[in-house]
Formats: C-alpha cells, structure tokens, sequence
C-alpha cells in the first residue's frame, strides 16, 4: 500500500478534501456549518433551537477549525521531536472559550456574518451565554490559564493538566449583606469544548502496602480510573493549538452486582460514589490548609495520571526513559502537584526498572517548581500517617530522598549549624510529622521560580533559605505575566482597535510595542479617543451595577475599583475604612469640590474563612447606608458586585479608573490583577508588594500612586514596636471611622456584629491597617487632586497602558522557555 504523510495514499487523498467551512470562500459555508451542527451533532431541530443550543452549534463549527489545527500541532511536535512542556496545575481559570478561540482563529468576522445571516444577534449576547468554568480560586489558576494561551502563542508544545471538577469554585449570592455559597454547575448544559478521550485512561492507585518482592512493588488497596477530557488551546494567529487535558474519575468496576442483586443498591454503588468524589468540587481555599484526605487524593489522582500519561507518550516515541529530560519539561504550579516528585521516581524505579541513583537525576532535571505564596498558613504540609496510608510507597521514597537531602546537609553545613539538617529536611520531624511539600518540590526541582522580583527575593530569605544555601542557584525569578489577547483585545476590543489603529497591527504580536504609544499621550485628540472609550466601559458597567444591585452610578465619577480574592492580607478592610473617612468628610463638609467617586468591590471569601466574610459583610453594610444617603448627593457610591470571576473581570476591567493594590507589603506574591487594570488605562494605588514594584519601575514614579510601609518596615514592626492602639489614636479620621462602625452606625445600632473586626485592628492589627492608613489617605487625596485635571489624569491613563507591555505573559513564558525549560520559542 502507497503511504503519504503515515497515512495510507487513498485516506490522505480525502483528508486533504476535508471540508473546511472556515476555509471556504463562499459566505454562507459557515452557516451552512452551524446548522450541520445544530441538526446533526445536537439533535436540534432549527425551528425549535434555544439560543443556548445555538452558541453550541457555532462553538462546536469553531471548533472543528481548531482541532485541524491542534493535529497539525501534534504532528509538527512529533515530526521536529520537540520537547513538550507539561503544566501541572490543582487551577486552570480559563473563562469563557469561544470568544478567545474565535479571535485566536481569527474568526470573529465570519462568526459576525454567519450570525447576522441566521438572525441570531451579536456576537457578544451569544457568547455570554456561554457557563465561564470556575475550575480555580483565584492569581493562580488564572496564571495557569494566561500561560497555556501564551505557550500556544509563541510555539511552546504544552499540556495542561488537571482536574475537571464538576463544581467548580462557588457561585457567590450576597443575602443581606452576607456571602452566601451556592453550587456552581457549569456542566448542566453540556461542554462543547471538550472532548472525551476513552482511550487516554489510567489507573491510579490508593493505599495497600509495598512489597520489593512483588512487580511494580506497590499493592494499592484501592483503585480509580482517571479519563482524560481534552479542551483545545488556541495561540494567536492559530500558531500552535496545545491541549489542556483535565481528569476525570471514574470507579475501576461499574457496580457490585452481587451486592446489588441481593438488594444492598445503595451499597452496591459505593465505590462509585467514592471514586467520583474525587472530582466532585474544588476546595474554595486560597490560604489556609483544609486538611482533608480527599484533597491529597486530589491531588495524587491528577498528578498521577499526568505522570503516567507523559510517560507512556514518551515511551512510544522513543522508548527511552533515559532521555526524558531532553524531552519534556514538568512545571509544578505551586505544590499541589508536588507528589509528582515522587511518583516520578517510582514510575521511573518501579515501573520502568531504574535504580533510585539513575532516577533522581532524571527527575530534578525533569521537573521544576513555581512558588506562589509565602504565607506559612498556605504552605502545604501533609500528616505522615496520612501520606503512609494513603501512598505508602510514596512515603517509602520519601524518606530515601530525605535521607539524601539531610546527608548533603550534613555534608555541608552540619558540624556549624546542627539544626540545619532539620530546616532543610523533607520530613518535619517536630510534633506529628508531617511531609513538607514545598521541601519536596525543591528537592525534586532544578529550578524553583518565585512569581515577582521581591517575592522572590524574600523567599530567598524566609521560606527556601537553607534550601537555597544547600543548593544555591536554583531560586531564579520569573515575574508574572497576562496574556493581552483576553486581557486587551478581549475585555476592550476599541481600546485595541485605536491602539493598533495609531502605532500598528503587531502590538499583540510582541506587547512591549504598546510603549510607542508613549507620545500620543501628550495629543489631545487621542486623548479624547481613549477617554471615550474608557468613559463606554463606564457606561457599561454602570448598568451592570444598576441591574445586578439596582443602585445608580455616574460615568463621570472616578471608578475606584478592588477586585480579587478577600482575604486580610488584601486589605479589603483598609479600603473600606477609609471609604467611611471619606464618608464622613462629605458629610461634614458638603459644599466642598468632592471628586464623585464609586467605589467597587468583588470577591468571594473562603467560606471558612470568618474574617474575609465578615468584610464582605461590612462592605455591604457601609454600601447600604451610604448608597442611601440623599445628603450626599451621589458624591460616593459603594457597589459590591457579587460572584466575582473572569467573566466578571472582563467587564469590570476596562471600566476602572482607579486600581486598589493595596496589600500589606511583603504579602501579595505578585498579583495580576495590578497588570489588567493598569493595561486597560486604570491608575494604580498600591504598595511596594509583588509587582508593584516593578509596575512603577516600568510606568514611572509619576504615574503611579505608592504609599504605605516597606516590606522591610513591616517586618521590622512586626519584630517590636507596632503599636495599633497609638496609630489609631493618633489619626482622628480613622478613630472616627472605627468608632462609628463600633457603635453599629451601619449595622443598625447592633455593636456585636463588627465588634471582633475592630478589636482585631486594636489589638494585633497583623496586617498593619492601621500603620499604613493616614499613607493611604493621603495618597487618595492624591488621586483626587490628579482627577481634578482631567487631561493629566488622562495622560497619565494613557502612559500606563503604553508601560506595561512587558507584563504580558508571552514574555513571561518566553523566560520560563529559555531559563527554566529549554525549549525554542518563535
Ligand atoms: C494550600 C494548602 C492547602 C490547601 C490549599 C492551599 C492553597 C490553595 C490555593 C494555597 C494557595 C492557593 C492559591 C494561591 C494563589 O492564588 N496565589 C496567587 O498566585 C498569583 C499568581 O502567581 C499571584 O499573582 C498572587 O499574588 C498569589 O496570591
């Protein structure tokens, strides 16, 4: 038989005459596509299609586009025997798809016309019916999302792996006043994105025992299936499509028949309950442990099937375990994959018959560990005994590879510092031990990245200390990044189209060409383009605000917006305090030329997490009495939107004036949120935290508004002389402020509600809100004064988009390629 491209001659033949609608240069191709869809993948008759059925007519003729894509992707991969990225994450924010795949594909015209020839509207109403999948907390999933997107665009081969959760984060309602949490259920209406590998499944193993004697050595007790669901990742301009492939788990048996017939049907179904548990929800946690086994099971169940899936992909391209490294490139995001450290090694030892000596190598070449957090409450640690039980040979090789941390220890250091060893070891020996993960993934890492420039100078100073002094030169930085496709062509498709208009179409191609936008901040008539265009994001969300909490806003005032995770570290609190400063000043002086501001809030709590919520709380209670107040004559708003995701985001982003980065220095790793805002023209208020820092390096001092103390301070008050009592006697507004939410002046006279709040500021004030309030005041003050000047404040709006090209994720990928990863980029 005659072969061409692997395929026999006459298959190749017709697949070169697939039909290709989107290729087509007959208009009505599309539509003629979408309605093969609707009809004969659907099942919907056309006269009866809801619009729901409809968008998943087009998503599924988009696509089909992307797919000859990904194949052509995986071939080209195959074909050059390039090394493939493979990016293990608990999180993968992703939002919505069509619209970001449509543009990738550069499709959004034809989409435009096959709607207006079907009757079905605009784009924009079809595609925010699409469910945005919530399969993350927060910084970090969505980092997870930016980099796949990035990866595809500059021609990284990569894999996405994680967990496809049928609930995803919470669906957050504020009920007078409080958060309260909801299921979310984005997978009612079925996923047209996806695509269910039933050949891509594995076996993963739980608990048992390990016996040498026996093949593989571990006996697991229990075991699940894990199927692979694959969703397309599409790059600009169709460069590459990766693949980000999500686990889903499934018992290894469908039902105890016996157990059933005899009438036990519950019962009968019980390892399927437990099976599928796995992927039941995501933990709503962003700090603190919720120390549950099934979270471990979590996360050995994704990192598990990852490891096994990469490996038999390698495997049967170059049956070779030896050159793995060469090959691929395993990035931990954070350590919640962090096992794979281990399960590498077994794989490699037990599976594959190495020796623990060849597979260590092999494996710290192999992977690599990103940092996210140096809060000790979000360190992860795991009980022994519960490591032991759950993932004995794991914990068997555990203690090996301690073993070897502590002798090179030892070696080192020991006789001058005898508790160095300890410090360094993997295994926390004091009180009941625990596996200490972040110990593991750097052990297992030949780099480990923190996410901004001061984080990871810190965590060369707190966390990895004696790790970095053992083994020096692994810590390297890799400053966070956002892709501009969702984050600026998405979110602010005018604002995009009159950049590329001024200074040329490739500003999405290389984001650093937006500084050419640098002098037509002093051109008045650009000027007003950019301003009408925020002032129409404005408007927008305006009638959101207007829908969803009935309250009315201004597009003329300042929109002063924070938007992210609560949490006491983001103090939320201190934004709030100074909102009823503010509050108060007005009230007292009427008359004066206040700036009219609407202050914007969004973010979901930790339902376990009683302080956040009760911010949440407060921030209602002040928006309540506030809102309602006629005296003030509309002069400040307070609008908390509820149920803050990337959709949400989408639509708050370019309607921002004003960006609240105002965590407790030291704290805020990196944030991304600061990148967005600033790229769509917002001011920044904030600390020197995370990227902060490298945002005024990049927008310059005078476009910037910085206040508050320096990690340095804050970790020098910490160590003595904070005294909150005294700062807040020493600030009359902030007294007042405090005193009037004691005395319930917005709980309805109820001084229990806020009583645990206050006397948290008066007694630790942990997060420094205090210290840092007449600062953040006065910088506010600030930000009215630069308002007054509206062409000032523009110019400065304009220079902040045109300063932070370098926070795109293209060329924070790019880093990670050529620092961490060894692979070309193009
Ligand atoms: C830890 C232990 C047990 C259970 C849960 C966790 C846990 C879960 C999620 C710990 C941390 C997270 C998420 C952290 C996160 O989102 N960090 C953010 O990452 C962003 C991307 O790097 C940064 O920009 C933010 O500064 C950082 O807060």
């Amino acid at each position: 038989m005659q072969r061409r491209g692997g395929l026999p001659a006459a298959i190749a033949e017709l697949a070169g005459r697939i039909v290709r609608p989107w290729q087509d240069s007959d208009p009505a191709a599309v539509s003629r596509a979408v309605l093969d869809k609707l009809s004969h993948q659907l099942g919907v008759d056309a006269r009866r299609a809801s619009r729901r059925d409809w968008l998943a007519a087009v998503s599924l003729a988009v696509r089909d586009e992307a797919i000859d894509r990904w194949h052509e992707s995986q071939r080209e991969t195959v074909a050059s025997g390039g090394k493939e990225v493979c990016y293990l994450s608990l999180e993968f924010l992703i939002g919505r798809i069509l619209r970001d795949a449509a543009g990738n594909l550069g499709l959004v015209r034809k989409i435009e016309g096959s709607l207006k020839e079907l009757g079905l509207g605009s784009i924009e109403d079809l595609a925010e019916l699409e469910p945005d999948p919530a399969l993350g907390n927060g910084g970090l999933g969505r980092l997870a999302a930016c980099y796949m997107e990035s990866m595809a665009s500059v021609g990284i081969p990569a894999w996405g792996y994680g967990i496809r959760y049928d609930h995803g984060l919470f669906r957050q309602k504020i009920v007078d006043g409080k958060q309260v949490e909801e299921p979310e259920t984005w997978l009612e209406g079925g996923n047209p994105w996806e695509i269910e590998r039933l050949d891509a499944v594995f076996s993963i193993g739980f608990g048992g025992d390990t016996d040498a004697t026996k093949p593989g050595r571990w006996q697991p007790a229990e075991s699940v299936e894990a199927v692979a669901y694959d969703v397309p990742v599409v790059g600009w301009r169709k460069r590459r499509v990766n693949t980000l492939r999500l686990w889903r788990a499934r018992p290894d048996h469908p039902i105890r028949l016996d157990q059933f017939n005899h009438g036990d049907i519950i019962g009968a179904q019980y390892d399927q309950a437990r099976a599928e548990s796995i992927n039941k929800v995501l933990y709503p946690s962003d700090s603190t442990p919720v120390g549950q086994e099934l979270r471990l099971r979590q996360e050995y169940f994704f990192t598990g099937a990852a490891l096994q899936d990469l490996l038999a992909r390698h495997v049967a391209r170059y049956n070779d375990v030896r050159i793995l490294a060469d090959k691929v490139s395993i990035q931990l995001n954070d350590t919640h994959p962090a096992i794979a450290v281990a399960e590498l090694m077994r794989l490699l030892m037990d599976v594959h018959g190495l020796s623990e000596a060849e597979a260590w190598p092999i494996t710290r070449a192999t992977i690599s560990y990103t940092n996210h957090t140096l809060l000790p409450e979000a360190l992860e640690t795991w009980p022994v005994h519960l490591m032991q039980t759950l993932l004995p040979r794991h914990m068997e090789i555990i203690y090996s590879l301690d073993a070897r941390i502590t002798a090179d220890a030892q070696a080192r250091v020991g006789v001058t510092d005898p508790q160095f060893a300890g410090r360094v070891a993997i295994v926390d020996r004091h009180g009941d031990w625990r596996v200490r993960m972040g110990n593991l993934a750097f052990a297992g890492s030949h780099k480990i990245n923190g996410v901004s420039q001061l984080h990871t100078d810190l965590m060369k100073e707190s966390v990895f200390r004696d790790l970095d002094r053992l083994y020096p030169g692994r810590i390297v930085n890799k400053t966070n990044g956002v892709t501009p496709r969702r984050w600026l062509l998405g979110v602010n498709p005018d604002l995009s189209n009159l950049i590329r208009e001024t200074i040329g179409k490739d500003v999405l191609d290389d984001l650093t060409r937006i500084d050419r936008l640098k002098p037509f901040a002093d051109d008045a008539a650009f000027r007003q383009k950019f301003a009408a265009i925020k002032r129409a994001g404005k408007v927008h969300l305006a009638a959101l605000i207007k829908d969803r909490l009935g309250v009315e806003t201004d597009p003329a005032a300042l929109f002063d917006v924070q938007i992210k995770r609560i949490h006491e570290y983001k103090r939320q609190l201190l934004n709030l305090l100074q909102t009823v400063a503010l509050y108060h000043a007005i009230k007292d002086n009427p008359g004066a030329d206040w700036v009219p501001r609407v202050k914007i809030f969004a973010g979901k709590a930790a339902p376990s997490y009683h302080a956040a919520k009760q911010c949440i709380r407060l921030i209602n209670d002040v928006a309540a009495t506030i809102n309602s107040d006629a005296s003030l004559r509309g002069l400040l708003k307070v609008a908390f939107i509820p149920n803050y995701n990337v959709s949400l985001a989408e639509t708050i982003v370019p309607a921002a004036d004003l960006s609240e980065q105002i965590s407790t220095a030291g704290m805020e790793a990196s944030g991304t949120g600061n990148m967005k805002l600033a790229l769509n023209g917002a001011l920044t208020i904030g600390t020197l935290d995370g990227a902060n820092v490298e945002i005024r390096e990049h927008v310059g001092d005078s476009d910037i508004v910085i206040f508050g103390k320096t990690a340095a301070e804050v970790s020098a008050l910490r160590a003595g002389g904070h005294e909150p009592r005294a700062n807040i006697e020493r600030s009359a507004s902030l007294k007042r402020a405090l005193d009037a939410i004691a005395a319930g002046a917005f709980s309805n006279a109820d001084r229990d509600r806020y009583h645990g709040l206050i006397d948290g500021l008066y007694q630790h004030d942990w997060f420094m809100v205090t210290a840092d309030f007449d600062a953040y005041a006065a910088a506010q003050a600030d930000v009215d004064k630069r308002w007054a000047d509206a062409a000032g404040w523009q110019r400065s709006a304009i220079l902040n988009t045109a300063g932070v090209g370098w926070f795109s994720s293209d060329r924070s990928v790019r880093e990670y390629a050529k620092d961490i990863w060894n692979v070309p980029t193009n």
